[in-house]
């Protein structure tokens, strides 16, 4: 299958950047140099986070509300590339602006967004009583995504072969930390917060129903013809040709032509990857580690 190969494609690991733990969960050095600052972010009241585990579908998620914001405006939507126009509150990839930095200079109301495990995210946010949205994804098609991602993007480590990203992301030992820590984590939250918990495979099921449901949440009330524009300019084929939502913008970080970052936006992929003593394994650990939750997931 198709496996041999990607695991011929070489990745010139000399150029990826470190990695370090934050109370227990792995991040890039530049991260957990300066977490005193990240910890300590002020949020505002008027602030809006996008809240997800890396891969799970926060690029969709965050077009969709800029859209959302400007009633379904195509032209403002293209006024920046998305991690510009959301900062990404602990990314920091020197001499890159950092997101804090761009966060700071951003006039509100502020979008933003964040990778960070509940029990990390900065306390400001939850003082303030920040609206926050979750996007969770199926944590087999997530690994799939984040081992092309790790492939493709010079910012995180390289993913070694499917084999031991397989192993890597269920032992939690991936940047972000544990997938099932994280879902669970703010599933939790959403109880006692102002957080709407969303699935990257109801998106794909019904968009309309769910922009509108983002729509609800941000207080924005949208006739059906700016739902239906903003559906189809969120669609995966869209959004693939939309340099300001493609990552196509920085091209020494993320190398397109490994794996493009728009790369194939479907519900199953992972049948594709996984071996059946892969998934038997898979399935064995998420029984145990998903036991304690009424959180599921549709595959
Ligand atoms: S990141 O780097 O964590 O911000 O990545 P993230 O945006 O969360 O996830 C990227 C995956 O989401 C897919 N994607 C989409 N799927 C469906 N429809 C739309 N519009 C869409 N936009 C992005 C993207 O293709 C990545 O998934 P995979 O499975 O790798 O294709």
């Amino acid at each position: 299958m198709a496996l041999k190969k990607m695991e011929d494609l070489k990745i010139d690991e000399t150029e990826r950047i470190t990695v370090d733990y934050v109370k227990g969960i792995l991040q890039p050095t530049p991260t957990c140099d300066t977490w005193d600052q990240i910890w300590n972010f002020q949020a505002k009241p008027d602030d809006l986070l996008i809240s997800t585990y890396p891969k799970a579908g926060t690029t969709w998620t965050q077009e969709i509300v800029d859209l959302i914001q400007n009633e379904g405006d195509i032209e403002k939507s293209k006024r920046a590339p998305t991690h510009i126009r959301f900062p990404f509150i602990e990314w920091i990839i020197p001499p890159l602006k950092s997101g804090l930095e761009q966060a700071n200079a951003m006039p509100s109301p502020r979008n933003l967004k964040t990778h960070l495990p509940f029990h990390l995210l900065p306390p400001s946010f939850l003082e303030n009583k920040c609206k926050i949205i979750y996007v969770a994804r199926n944590p087999k098609d997530n690994m799939v995504s984040y081992y092309h991602f790790q492939r493709m993007n010079k910012a995180l480590p390289a993913p070694g072969t499917w084999e031991e990203y397989f192993e890597a992301f269920l032992s939690g030992k991936v940047c972000w930390g544990s997938w099932h820590d994280h879902v669970k984590g703010w599933w939790e939250a959403r109880v006692q917060h102002c957080i709407l918990y969303l699935f990257y495979e109801d998106m794909k099921k019904n968009p309309k129903h769910e922009i509108q449901k983002i729509a609800e949440f941000i207080g924005k009330n949208l006739d059906d013809e700016v739902l239906d524009k903003i559906a189809h300019h969120t669609s995966f084929d869209v959004m693939k040709c939309n340099s300001m939502a493609n990552y196509s913008s920085m091209p020494t970080i993320m190398d397109n032509s490994i794996s493009p970052f728009m790369r194939k936006g479907a519900v199953g992929d992972w049948k594709n990857y996984f071996t059946v003593a892969q998934n038997e394994r898979f399935d064995e650990d998420y029984k145990k580690k998903m036991a304690d939750t009424t959180l599921t997931f549709s595959f």
